[in-house]
């Protein structure tokens, strides 16, 4: 059957334009349309297929998914090898290679394209007459597996190069070079439903992208997703590739519509090299992906073929790597920890060792299901991950390492603070200390919760101090804090006269607080400090919250009956209520509000409206915008979800922003969040 013209345009046009949305949403990160018109456009290229079949092209973006799964990988010689990168870990081995590739080139300063370093997996992709047409592994740099299909199922990766202007001359033969990984989001999201399913979760994005692509079936890595960075270029032929700097022809790359890395900059020399691993060390947190380092190439194509290679790494580019977040290390032992409200945590005691630059001794090994589900045994070689200020955990074992007496954990039934009862209770995966407040652990871990800075906010009052405190039956419950003097102060271990009175004085000053410091240094269990403001904005004062019965508990905005029931459950202890009239005996006061506030609630027309922060504001701060926010009666969270009323982007927005976009949330900058302000309160 011959087909009309204007179906073939009609597909071709239809083809266009799902490549385009595709390209704006998986590599801009800026989609344009909202997700429902995708599926509409994609539907209406797949039925026209459908009904056409001989218009099916192998790059259409109908054609990612559906292909059946292999009995195995076949392997590719790639056509020029993919070589590694040196190493460098110190800064007078990044002065020693500019100094060498200066020597080499005879010139007194060299200008380097930097870019950050992917912890992923390399791949190299050849794209023939424009089009994708297979994908490999790195193997040993000279040949790798054949992942074709499965690379077919990454959504940023082109399936043909973009040819903007139709007949552009486009290379016969193009290698790219990159690295496919996860996206940090996307690695919690696979392993929570890992988790949910009751399948192995991966240790870390990059474990889980290698899982990933090698997959024999590619549907199963349809289901992951994977993302894509270009940065480099293997062979080229027929054209096509104006470049004579490295950076241009990344430029080049991203003009095809490959994912390059926004972070990617031209600097000069050594001091220019480390100024941009700093930022770069500084930023590592917050990028949507993991990095190892960042990766120094000198920028004039023609001086980087001069300087050659060296065995199997260019001597015109060196990595610089920063401090392993992931290290092995012994697992001498696991002891247990009684927080705060009893939950007692097994900690693995480590042979020390140094991730991220800090050396640790301890790691969270969360509850007994993660040490069966991560086959930790005492004795063991764990792998410990740090990453910015997340508390050290063991993330996996490494089982050859096994030795012949190694010991399996056995949580306790006794509270190994207090010797009281420890339950864990039908569906519960924490066990738990059931002293209650007569735990010493659990008193220590209250008054330093009591004191801390979001709460009570006393300064000075550290670990080691209420440990002696608690100790030594000076202080039982917060309320003995307000009675403490110099004089029993400065009789305690390491405690100067001066320091004595700093900390008396620290106390007294915390005696004038507001209620939602005061409810939130409570402890009540699922009460932090956004539920604390809640219930003062609901209830207004104390007496109303403690009366409240869960009825009308469950009236205040998100409360649910989970923290509906922590409440009242805490306030018909009459033991809580005696420590909140010793509190107010020993002088502790705030400013009591006038009861339910729905009126005054109602009054601000973005009451009850939820915003999030990202990025930099020209003249508020976060807290400044937070403030002015909460004083309207809005409400300021942390993550974006489809609840999200209006999102406040400043400059250089984190992924919130292309999530916020993606669900079509309002998005002002500090101008408009001002005028809503301010419109809030007219009527
Ligand atoms: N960002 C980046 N990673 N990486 C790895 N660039 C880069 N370049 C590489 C490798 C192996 O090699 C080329 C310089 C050959």
């Amino acid at each position: 059957m011959s087909i009309p013209e204007n179906i073939r345009q009609q597909a071709q046009s239809l083809r266009e334009t799902v490549d385009l949305h595709n390209y704006r949403y998986y590599v801009l990160n800026a989609p344009t349309i909202p997700d429902i018109e995708y599926d509409k456009l994609f539907r209406e290229l797949q039925q026209l297929e459908q009904h056409y079949p001989q218009l099916i092209t192998p790059d259409s973006p109908s054609q990612r998914v559906g292909a059946a799964p292999l009995k195995e990988f076949s392997q590719i010689t790639h056509r020029t090898p993919m070589l590694s990168l040196s190493n460098a870990f110190e800064e007078a081995e990044v002065d020693a290679f500019d100094r060498r590739v200066c020597q080499g080139l005879e010139v007194g300063s060299v200008e380097y394209a930097v870019e950050p370093k992917f912890d992923g997996l390399a791949v190299s992709l050849c794209y023939e007459n424009g089009v994708f047409a297979t994908g490999a592994t790195r193997g040993d740099g000279y040949t790798g597996e054949d992942v074709t299909l499965n690379l077919r199922t990454v959504k940023s990766i082109p399936l043909h190069l973009y040819d903007g202007l139709h007949g552009n001359h486009q290379p016969t033969l193009l290698e790219v070079r990159g690295e496919v990984l996860m996206l940090k989001a996307d690695f919690e999201k696979l392993n929570l439903q890992q988790r949910n399913r009751g399948e192995k979760e991966f240790m870390n994005p990059r474990n889980a992208a290698a899982g990933s692509l090698r997959q024999l079936d590619p549907g199963i890595t349809a289901s992951r997703r994977l993302t894509f960075f270009a940065y480099g270029i293997g062979m080229h032929e027929g054209g096509g590739m104006p470049c004579d700097r490295h950076s241009s022809m990344m430029d080049h790359l991203a003009s095809l519509r490959f994912p390059v890395a926004r972070e990617r900059k031209v600097v000069s020399g050594t001091a220019g090299l480390l100024a941009y691993y700093r930022e770069m060390g500084e930023l590592r947190e917050q990028l949507p992906y993991d990095i190892d380092g960042v990766a120094y190439k000198v920028n004039n194509l023609a001086q980087q073929e001069k300087l050659g290679f060296v065995s199997r790494a260019p001597r015109f580019a060196i990595a610089h790597k920063f401090p392993a977040q992931e290290v092995v290390t012994e697992l001498l032992g696991i002891d247990v920890q009684v927080g705060r409200t009893g939950a007692l945590t097994p900690v693995a005691r480590l042979q020390p060792v140094l991730v991220g630059g800090v050396t640790v001794t301890n790691a969270t090994l969360h509850n007994e299901d993660e040490i069966r589900r991560k086959d930790v045994m005492i004795g063991d070689h764990v792998i410990v991950r740090r990453a910015g200020d997340v508390i050290p955990e063991v993330v996996g074992v490494v089982k050859e390492k096994r030795p012949g007496n190694a010991s399996e954990f056995v949580m306790p039934e006794t509270c190994p603070v207090c010797g009281a009862r420890a339950v864990r209770l039908p569906g519960a995966a924490v066990t738990r200390c059931t002293g209650g407040l007569f735990c010493p652990a659990q008193r220590k871990q209250s008054i330093l919760h009591f004191a801390s800075r979001r709460a009570m906010d006393i300064e000075g009052l550290g670990d080691k101090l209420v440990e002696q405190l608690v100790d030594h039956a000076i202080v039982r419950t917060p309320a003995d804090l307000y009675k403490l003097g110099v004089v029993a102060l400065a009789g305690l271990e390491r405690m100067a006269e001066k320091s004595a009175s700093n900390i008396v004085a620290a106390i007294a000053k915390s005696r004038g607080t507001t209620l939602v410091r005061f409810i939130y240094a409570l402890g009540i269990r699922n009460v932090g400090e956004t539920t604390a403001k809640d219930l003062v904005r609901y209830f207004g004062n104390l007496e109303r919250l403690m009366a409240a019965d869960m009825e009308s508990l469950q009236q205040v905005p998100d409360v649910g009956p989970t923290v509906a029931q922590s409440i009242a459950d805490f306030f018909a202890e009459r033991h809580n209520c005696e420590i909140i009239e010793q509190l107010r005996a020993v002088g502790v006061y705030w400013q009591e509000g006038s009861g339910v506030q729905q009126e005054e609630l109602n009054s601000s027309r973005i009451s009850g409206k939820t915003f999030v922060l990202t990025g930099a504001l020209p003249n508020l701060t976060r807290e400044d915008a937070r403030e002015r926010i909460e004083a309207a009666s809005g409400k300021v969270v942390g993550s974006v979800s489809k609840k999200t009323d209006y999102m406040v982007a400043g400059a250089d927005p984190g992924s919130k922003y292309d999530k916020a976009i993606e669900l079509g949330i309002t998005i002002l900058d500090e101008a408009a969040l001002l005028q809503l302000l301010q419109d809030s309160y007219r009527t």
